[in-house]
């Protein structure tokens, strides 16, 4: 808690900066309540921050949570090796893959980002592929070689499906007031391709891993809290819509609520783990049980399998639980004069509208850490048109060419301090929060040009909020 002398010493020190009279301070300011400290609610990380801000479990969990939990973090972060091996939990890796480990992507258990020079290895970002012509409202078609994801590496003997290049155009522009900046645009050349030419109709979706924070929470979210907030036609008129995603549910082969990943594209952290395993690491499991090889890559079907399923359900089941229980990290800015001032500019530039500060989780979620908490993600779970900026030109189900989840806020201003980096969005493409801010189109291009119109000092209290989740 903050000491009762913080807050106005802070405002004292702001009103002789500004020379602005009281009112006008605090009516700069947005109201604050202390529940927004603590993102997860009663689980949130207090505890250790730093480069391990995103590592934690949620706190207050019973012994045996805590258990499962540093069991499944082995499986996360421990490198899967090819078959067949003395270390029969573990082998089973590739033949095609994009990396040994989960943590591998997801460092720290958290952001990856594109390759920024010409000779490091593509990690923290992956391809997804496909060709046109996907039914409305169904997977997208895989390519019949490449299949739906590009895997740069391969075990000895089986080639590896291309390298990627990421070159980047540059884009300049300014703010209203004058002061310039500049953007890169990526674009991703896919060289010595391994099985033939790649089709020149290829769809090419390029994300990078999100951290993988507060997981359980934002599955825990009532699914009907999420539809309510759904605005398919804009009926309210204020140009935002929203939309539901659906995605087919690989347990139970019906459609269900897509909440992970870029698109929305999975609908449980159990369908995105079994994802993940398959198609970054070429591990099977029940929920994803042939090889993640397409029918003219021979030698990859030929290769030793490490089981069947290489990964078995009680190994998945731990690893889901790791996601499910891992925190959220407090925020040690929440009441700072800036922060409230950028907090006023992000309800006001209309942010929120679909980086929805607040939900609350289920009653009856997996644990008591995950039930009936009142949580600060800063996302509706929706899909929104961003504009072709934006645009992979690859819908998947419901999602179109141009749309996107909005991405969860909390703990982002944390990413560099973990990884080292300042990479956003669904690509990395963008250096920090303004550059984030400024590819915003679409149906968020109102809040892009509002941000424009702000100046210097207003920009920097909304990016010192955003810096504070
Ligand atoms: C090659 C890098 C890579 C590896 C390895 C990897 N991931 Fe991911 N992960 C990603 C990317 C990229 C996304 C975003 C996927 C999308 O948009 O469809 C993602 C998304 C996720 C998400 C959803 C996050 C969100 O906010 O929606 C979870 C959970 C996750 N991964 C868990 C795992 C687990 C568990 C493993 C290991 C079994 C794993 N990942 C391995 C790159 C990776
Ligand atoms: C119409 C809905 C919408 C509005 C309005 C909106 N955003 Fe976003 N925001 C998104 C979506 C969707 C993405 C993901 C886009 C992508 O990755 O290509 C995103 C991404 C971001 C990111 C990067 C997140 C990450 O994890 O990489 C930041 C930061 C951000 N928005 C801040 C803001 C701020 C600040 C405002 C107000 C000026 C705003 N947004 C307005 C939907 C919205
Ligand atoms: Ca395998
Ligand atoms: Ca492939």
């Amino acid at each position: 808690m903050t000491r009762p002398s913080a807050l106005p010493l802070a405002l004292l020190l702001a009103l002789t900066l500004a020379g602005a009279g009281c009112d006008d301070l605090e009516a700069e300011l947005a109201p604050v309540t202390a529940a927004e400290r603590l993102p997860a609610g009663a689980g949130t990380n207090t505890l250790l921050l730093g480069s391990n801000a995103f590592t934690p479990p949620l706190e207050g969990l019973t012994a045996e949570e805590e258990l499962a939990f540093y069991s499944g973090n082995s499986f996360f972060s421990q490198a899967w090796v090819a078959a067949p091996a003395s270390t029969d939990a573990r082998d089973g890796l590739g033949p095609l893959f994009n990396a040994r480990s989960c943590g591998a992507c997801h460092a720290f258990d958290g952001r990856g980002r594109p390759p920024l020079e010409a000779d490091e290895p593509l990690l923290g970002l992956l391809l997804r592929l496909s060709l046109p012509g996907a039914a409305d409202d169904e997977a997208p078609l895989p390519d019949p070689v490449y299949g739906g994801q590009l895997q740069p590496f391969a075990l000895p003997g089986v080639a590896p499906e291309a390298t990627v290049r990421v070159e980047r155009d540059v884009v300049t522009g300014s703010y209203d007031d004058g002061t310039p900046y500049t953007l890169e645009r990526p674009r991703y050349l896919l060289e010595a391709p391994g099985y033939g030419a790649l089709p020149d109709d290829l769809e090419v979706s390029p994300r990078v891993a999100p951290q993988v924070i507060g997981m359980g929470l934002l599955e825990a979210i009532p699914e009907a809290a999420i539809v309510a907030r759904a605005d398919a036609d804009d009926a309210d008129g204020d140009g935002i819509s929203g939309r539901v995603q659906r995605v087919r549910d690989p347990r139970t082969g019906a459609l269900a609520l897509g909440r992970f990943g870029w698109k929305g594209d999975a609908p449980s952290l159990e369908a995105q783990s079994a994802g993940a395993f398959h198609g970054d690491m070429g591990l099977t499991t029940s929920l994803a049980p042939g090889p993640e090889c397409t029918d003219p890559q021979t030698d990859c079907a030929a290769s030793p399998s490490g089981g069947d399923p290489e990964v078995s359900d009680a190994i998945l089941g731990r690893v889901v639980t790791y996601l499910q229980l891992l925190a959220v990290p407090v925020r040690t800015r929440w009441n700072d004069v800036e922060v409230r001032r950028g907090k006023r500019l992000f309800t006001r530039l209309g942010c929120a509208s679909c980086h929805v500060p607040e939900a609350r989780t289920a009653d009856d979620a997996a644990s008591p850490a995950l039930s009936g908490q009142r949580i600060f993600p800063y996302t509706d779970l929706l899909l929104h048109d961003m504009g072709p900026d934006l645009a992979d030109g690859r819908p998947v189900f419901r999602a179109s060419g141009q749309e996107w989840k909005t991405p969860p806020l909390w703990g982002i201003g944390r990413i560099p301090a973990v990884n080292k980096h300042d990479r956003l969005l669904h690509d990395g493409r963008a250096r920090g929060v303004a550059e984030a801010i400024l590819w915003h189109g679409g149906e968020a291009e109102g809040a892009r040009d509002a941000f424009k119109a702000l100046s210097a000092d207003e920009r920097a209290a909304l990016i010192a909020f955003v810096g504070s989740l």
